[in-house]
């Protein structure tokens, strides 16, 4: 699993977070409602509440941008899925040339995902563990 610590005390907090290069992650978890609930508990202390719930997945963030998914699985162990920000589509494509150059394998070539936003800008690749590597950017095109 992957965790981000952010500390505390810094003048220049806000500056990392604003430079954070991850958009969502995702766990396969093999019990949702368990999990569901396990998170609902001990992300409120932090202001992490539920967001969004999608296609049988739970998204918790901050009010208006979940961040953190929790999807249905066999499992809970085996591969992550990681997605960084991209700040354009020419980015996206360029992520996914370079990890098809590097010997990662297709999992969605770029390409606009509607069932996720209208502007969802996406590709995937699998690592060498399998795991699903996606570059997004929400901005629509300019
Ligand atoms: N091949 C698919 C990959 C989509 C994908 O991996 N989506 C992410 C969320 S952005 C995911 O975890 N999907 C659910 C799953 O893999 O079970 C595509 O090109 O759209
Ligand atoms: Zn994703």
């Amino acid at each position: 699993m992957l965790v981000i610590h952010l500390r505390q005390g810094g003048s220049d907090v806000a500056d990392k977070i604003s430079g954070m290069i991850l958009d969502h992650v995702t766990l396969r978890v093999r019990d949702l409602a368990r999990s569901r609930a396990f998170y609902v508990a001990v992300l409120a202390p932090l202001g992490i509440s539920i967001q969004m719930e999608n296609q049988g997945a739970v998204g918790f963030g901050k009010p208006g941008k979940p961040q953190f998914w929790l999807g249905p699985g066999n499992a809970p162990s085996g591969p992550t899925h990681v997605a960084f920000i991209a700040e354009n589509r020419a980015q996206v494509r360029a992520f996914y040339a370079a990890a098809l150059a590097a010997g990662g394998k297709d999992n969605g070539a770029p390409g606009l995902r509607p069932q996720y936003h209208a502007n969802y800008y996406g590709a995937f690749v699998l690592d060498p563990d399998g795991n699903n590597a996606e570059a997004v950017c929400r901005f629509s095109e300019v």
